[in-house]
Order: C-alpha cells, then sequence, then structure tokens
C-alpha cells in the first residue's frame, strides 16, 4: 500500500479554539469523519494538517494538546501535527460567508437563483486560497528538509474553500506569476528551494460539481477550472459529478479528455477524475448504537426521523409538508406518528439561513397547532446540536430515517442510519433520489422531495412494510456499509495514488 508522507488541507481544523475560564485556548473537536479515517494516517506517517483552528487562534499562538478527558477522533493529533492558518476576521467574512456559502453553496447545488456573484467576495477567495497556499508551501519545506530525497509528500486539498489553491501552489513553487492578486499584500515567502521536492496534489470535493450550463453561470468560472486542474487527482463522490467535471473541462476550456479513463489534459499534464464515495466509521456507529441508552418513544407511537444542518439544501420544509399532508390524508395516523427533526444551527451569519430558521419555526407552529392533542403532538424539533452517543439510539430506534434534500453531494445521515440498525424489526431508508448516497444505497426506498404527494406515498409505504422486507433491504444496506465504510474510501484514495505515481514514474517538475 501507498504510505506517503501526507499534508492534508482542510478550511477548518478538525478543532476550533476556544478561551476557558482562565482565559488560555483550548481545543473543541468537531464531529467528522473525515478525521476518523484520514487522522490515523497522518499521525502513523508524522504528516501534518493545515487549516483554519477558529477566530479565536492569532498568529504565533502554540497550538494546545488535547486535553486528557478528549476522546474524539482528533484528539490524537498532536500540535505538531497541526499548521494553523490564520485569517482575519474581514477576509473570512467575504470568503467563508460570501464566496464559499453564499456563492459557491447554492450554485454548486443548482440553485443559481440564491447565488450571489460579487467580485469582492472572488478576490477574497483569490486571497484566501494564497494563504492556505503560502502555509502548505511552508508546511512543504518543512517536510522536504526532513525527507529523503526519494520520498514523496501527498498534499490533499479538501473542499470547494479550496478550489484554487493547488494551481497556487505550484505557480509559487515553480515561480511564475500568480495571476491577478496583489502579492505585496502578503507575507511572500522567502523563496524556499522546492524545485526538486517531490509531491503530488489531490483534491476531493464533498458537494456536487454541477452541469456546465449552471457552472458557466459563475462570471470567472475559467480561473476556476484552472484551479482545479492545477491538482494531478480530483475526487467526487460520484461517477455523474466526475462527468460533469470533465465535460465543463472540455466545453470552457477547450481540453482533450478521456471520459472512458476519466482524463483530462491541460497543458503537458494529464488529470486523473476518480468517483470515491465516503463512507462512514461502520463499526464506531454499530457500537454506539449498542451502548446507546433508550430513547424515549410512547408505546404504539411510531418514530420517523429527519437530521440535517439546517440548510436549504436539504429540503426539510417540503419533509414538513409531506408530514403534514400524511396526517391530513390518513386521520388514523394522528396520535400514532411523531416526526422527530433535528436541525444543527449552520451558516447564522448568512441571510437565506437566517430566513430558513424564520419559515421553520413558523411551518412547525402551523402544523403543531393544526394536530396536537393534550397528550401528543406531531413535531418534535430540536434546532441545535445532540451528543453523537445520542444520536445513534435516534437512529437505531426510529421506524424510518426521511432524507429528503434537493440536492446532496452525498449525505452521511442516511448511512449513519443504516449502520445504527440493529433492532427487529429494523427501521426503513427513504432517500431522495439527488443525494449522492442513493446511487449507492439502492435498497432504500425512493421519494422526490419536489413532490410532496410521492414523500406521503412512500412514507405509507414504509409506515405499511412488512417486517421481513424490512429485514432484507437493512442487511443489504449494512453489508455495503461495512464493506465501504469511511476506511475503505481512505485506501481507496491512497490506491488511486500510489497508482498514479506508479504510471509516471516522475513526481512534479518544473
Ligand atoms: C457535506 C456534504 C457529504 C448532524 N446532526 C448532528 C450531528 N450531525 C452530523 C451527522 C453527519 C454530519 O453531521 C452531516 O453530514 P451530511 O453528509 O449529512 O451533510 P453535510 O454537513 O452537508 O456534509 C454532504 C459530506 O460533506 C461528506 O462528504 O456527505 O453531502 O454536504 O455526520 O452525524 N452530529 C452530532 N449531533 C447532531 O445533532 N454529534
Amino acid at each position: 500500500m501507498y504510505s506517503p508522507k501526507l499534508i492534508v488541507v482542510s478550511n477548518r481544523l478538525p478543532f476550533v479554539l476556544k478561551k476557558n475560564s482562565e482565559d488560555e485556548l483550548e481545543r473543541v473537536p468537531s464531529a467528522g469523519g473525515l478525521v476518523t479515517a484520514v487522522g490515523p494516517v497522518v499521525i502513523q506517517g508524522n504528516g501534518l494538517w493545515v487549516g483554519w483552528p477558529g477566530p479565536n487562534y492569532k498568529s504565533g499562538t502554540p497550538i494546545p494538546e488535547s486535553s486528557p478527558e478528549d476522546a474524539s477522533p482528533s484528539a490524537k493529533l498532536l500540535s505538531s501535527n497541526i499548521i494553523p492558518v490564520e485569517i482575519d476576521q474581514n477576509l473570512m467574512n467575504n470568503f467563508y460567508n460570501g464566496c464559499c456559502n453564499a456563492t459557491f453553496w447554492p450554485l454548486f447545488h443548482l440553485m443559481p437563483d440564491k447565488a450571489v456573484f460579487n467580485v469582492d467576495y472572488w478576490q477574497a477567495f483569490r486571497k484566501a486560497n494564497f494563504l492556505f497556499a503560502e502555509t502548505v508551501i511552508s508546511a512543504l519545506n518543512k517536510q522536504s528538509k526532513k525527507s529523503t530525497e526519494k520520498e514523496s509528500t501527498l498534499i490533499w486539498l479538501h473542499d470547494y474553500h479550496l478550489m484554487l489553491a493547488a494551481n497556487t501552489i505550484r505557480e509559487v513553487v515553480h515561480k511564475t506569476t500568480i495571476t491577478g492578486i496583489e502579492l505585496e499584500e502578503f507575507h511572500i515567502l522567502t523563496a524556499p528551494d522546492l524545485k526538486n521536492a517531490n509531491f503530488k496534489l489531490a483534491f476531493f470535493l464533498h458537494i456536487p460539481f454541477p452541469p456546465w450550463d449552471i457552472l458557466r453561470i459563475f462570471p470567472w468560472v475559467d480561473d476556476l477550472l484552472q484551479g482545479l486542474l492545477g491538482n494531478d487527482m480530483i475526487g467526487f463522490h460520484t461517477k455523474d459529478y466526475c462527468m460533469n467535471f470533465i465535460e465543463c473541462c472540455r466545453r470552457g476550456l477547450k481540453c482533450r479528455v478521456d471520459t472512458e479513463n476519466l482524463l483530462v489534459e491541460h497543458g503537458a499534464r494529464t488529470i486523473k477524475v476518480c468517483p470515491l464515495p465516503i463512507g462512514v466509521p461502520y463499526e464506531r456507529f454499530q457500537e454506539l448504537a449498542r451502548n446507546a441508552s433508550n430513547v424515549i418513544k410512547e408505546p404504539g407511537i411510531k418514530l420517523i426521523l429527519g437530521v440535517d444542518r439546517l440548510d436549504y439544501t436539504k429540503g426539510i420544509q417540503n419533509r414538513l409538508l409531506g408530514f403534514q399532508r400524511l396526517l391530513e390524508k390518513k386521520p388514523d395516523l394522528i396520535g400514532k406518528v411523531t416526526l422527530l427533526q433535528i436541525a444543527v444551527p449552520s451558516r447564522q451569519d448568512v441571510k437565506e439561513y437566517q430566513d430558513l430558521k424564520e419559515a421553520m419555526d413558523k411551518l412547525v407552529g402551523n402544523i403543531n397547532g393544526q394536530f396536537s392533542t393534550p397528550k401528543w403532538s406531531p413535531i418534535r424539533y430540536i434546532f441545535g446540536t445532540v451528543r453523537q452517543e445520542e444520536l445513534a439510539g435516534y437512529y437505531r430506534d426510529s421506524d424510518v430515517a426521511l432524507i429528503t434534500p434537493f440536492r446532496d453531494g452525498m449525505n452521511l445521515v442516511a448511512k449513519e442510519f443504516v449502520s445504527c440498525q440493529i433492532k427487529n424489526p429494523p427501521g426503513v431508508l427513504i432517500i431522495s433520489p439527488f443525494a449522492g448516497a442513493a446511487e449507492q444505497m439502492e435498497e432504500a426506498l425512493i421519494a422526490n422531495p419536489y413532490e410532496i404527494d410521492d414523500i406521503v406515498d412512500t412514507l405509507i409505504r414504509a409506515l405499511e412494510m412488512p417486517n421481513d422486507e424490512k429485514m432484507l433491504r437493512i442487511n443489504y444496506l449494512k453489508q455495503r456499509e461495512q464493506s465501504q465504510d469511511v476506511h475503505f474510501w481512505m485506501k481507496s484514495f491512497l490506491k488511486v495514488m500510489g497508482e498514479i505515481i506508479e504510471s509516471d514514474g516522475e513526481d512534479i517538475r518544473p
């Protein structure tokens, strides 16, 4: 197995730094599958993780070690494995709230009407990507001093926040000009001599990649595609996203492409495009489900579960409307079924998200007002985060998981729900065909979130499904999630990178 020195780069580190009561910085771990899979490889190979530690971090401040009580997967990352990137509030606002979340997020989720196009946002995106690239280069410099000449370093960039970083790394290393960036604004690197450094650049997109007719709406689309093509390998959750990307390179940049082998030619280089569907830590969720305490579920009442960041792409309002119509159509279900919706607060600085929160509060109030009896309410709504141990209990004890995004890169909730099904009879998974996960999870029931009646009919089918059919479906789903878990994803990625290195025998040189 290819085991390179790894530099992982993500917008956020797998923890944020917060001040404790003694005014000292301490780590607060963030939940996420990425660190579970990637963390051990970073630690084992003495690699590095580059990212933003949150607004409390100031350049030069040492990163604290994790506290002894911290049992999260990020706790094992030592401070020597971490390279922080400082981003000031103003830049963060235009880069993260602006370009990332008000432009790329809606555009890539096929909602161009919600996308804001603003040159200041775009400049901030370029600057932030430059800062990340600059930090990666100093990390690389540090690595290459320690490494023998033959050892290669693998730089793995994550997600839509970092779509320009690879090209910038190339341009700086090869000392070509950085087009369109006022270099004086940055701490320019004191020319580390990396000409002979052995490294490969890979990128993974966690959200969908849109088709050309949507992407071309972005005014600086050529720069964006060129930024991505700075990588040697680009991974997506599904084959469809791969094909969209390849088509955008063909149409937008007139690249020569090979759609059979998923290759894009750009200048003298060939870029490999690869479907790499992410998985979840299956065994960990099985254990959590076994140990979770009993969910307070009233006898005779069926539980339908929704779990999402509160985001307009997740189709939560249509899910509630589907549930409302179910109770109107089948009044015998009144008092016999509850929808538990967990909505994790997200991006509360962006207006669209504030509006959604208001609309949700209103809708939940309306439905509860319409159907509640003195002893029962149709919707239990948690606007907040629950501990993962508790979440596993909800997954395990729900009769139905109702997952209705209008568009979703993959959707880990569907996979976590399946991984927690240890009871007999198990729960039923309903998923939108517009989630990447639906491509793999063939045995789930499919409901189109745009058609409320389809949600209703699919809910009825799930609630009335015979137990042996539930078991048959869930067994297939579980087998797949177990064999293609998040560690399998990591291994598949390393295998692809190993093959790329073997096939060209040479690393990137000017
Ligand atoms: C992006 C893409 C892609 C949720 N509520 C709680 C909680 N969660 C955790 C879940 C799950 C994660 O949050 C949500 O993951 P999703 O995949 O559903 O969605 P995004 O956050 O939008 O993720 C997505 C993913 O990246 C990975 O590539 O699948 O398509 O949009 O892990 O468990 N965790 C805890 N309490 C909660 O209340 N502890």
